[in-house]
């Protein structure tokens, strides 16, 4: 058994993995610092499920940098080098970062289940893409199957979840638009990145590949828990100050 640092870092794409796995460190102690005492419980499950997301990610980084969650499949005569631990991240991350949108749009039941069941379906059926090894096409019709229920999802998320939001306060309204928005243009990254990459045509080598899907995922995940937890819906008045609030002070003076 050798421990060589030469071994530890054999892998080109490692690197980003590396990265990756610090950024999402990062992002959860800094979510854990600023949520340190917040007592409302309303905004206690905001933080519950937005230092989750990066913490989950985490681990599946470090998963992925120590070579655990990396699985090779021979499929037409070529062997892919296939890192199934970020279909295990997105499984738990990408309802998280549904919920925390739900939760802004207060949707009712329904709503939420068919999100997340949907969601889980998409990352599942590309998951079953990524590890096809009969037929290199059959990867394709999982990945159509996958981009399918991405559609809906999307349609979801600007048919059912957008009306409820209509009824809410200002700042609220506005923090949600900003991070669905934020939510149709990064993820739409996710199934050409795959189509692309080592999982389908190999036009984008896995190096190139692993850095996209980590500036992705770090967006996704961080980027999506600093404006929300920084945005005056989630604060609330009694931290952020309204221009009500600022006026009551002025009048107290
Ligand atoms: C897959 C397979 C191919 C088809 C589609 C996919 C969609 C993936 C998405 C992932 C989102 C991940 C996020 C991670 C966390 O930050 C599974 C690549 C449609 C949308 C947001």
């Amino acid at each position: 058994m050798s421990l060589a640092p030469v071994q530890i870092l054999a892998r080109p794409e490692q690197i980003w993995l590396g990265i990756g796995f610090v950024a999402m460190l990062l992002g959860t102690f800094y979510f854990i610092a600023k949520g340190w005492g917040v007592t409302d419980p309303e905004q206690q499950e905001y933080y519950i499920l937005t230092i989750m997301i990066p913490a989950i990610a985490a681990a599946s980084y470090l998963s992925m940098f120590l070579g655990f969650g990396l699985t090779q499949v021979n499929v037409g005569g070529v062997t892919l080098d296939i890192y199934w631990a970020r279909y295990a991240d997105w499984l738990f991350t990408t309802p998280l970062l549904l919920l925390d949108l739900a939760l802004l749009a207060d949707a009712d039941r329904n709503t939420v289940y068919a999100l997340v069941l949907t969601d889980a379906f998409m990352i599942v059926t590309g998951l079953v893409g990524a590890l096809e090894n009969n037929v290199f096409f059959y990867r394709y019709i999982w990945w159509t199957v996958s981009t399918i229920a991405f559609v809906f999802l999307l349609y979801m998320l600007y048919g059912a979840l957008t009306s409820k939001v209509d009824d809410l306060d200002p700042d609220t309204q506005s923090t949600f638009t900003t991070l669905r928005n934020l939510v149709l243009v990064l993820w739409t990254f996710y199934p050409i990145v795959w189509i692309v990459g080592t999982e389908g045509a190999g036009v984008v080598s896995l190096q190139v590949e692993t850095l996209l899907y980590m500036v992705l995922d770090v967006t996704a995940k961080v980027g999506f828990g600093l404006i929300l937890l920084r945005s005056r819906a989630i604060l609330g008045e009694s931290s952020a100050p309204t221009p009500s609030a600022e006026a009551d002070e002025q009048a107290a003076d």
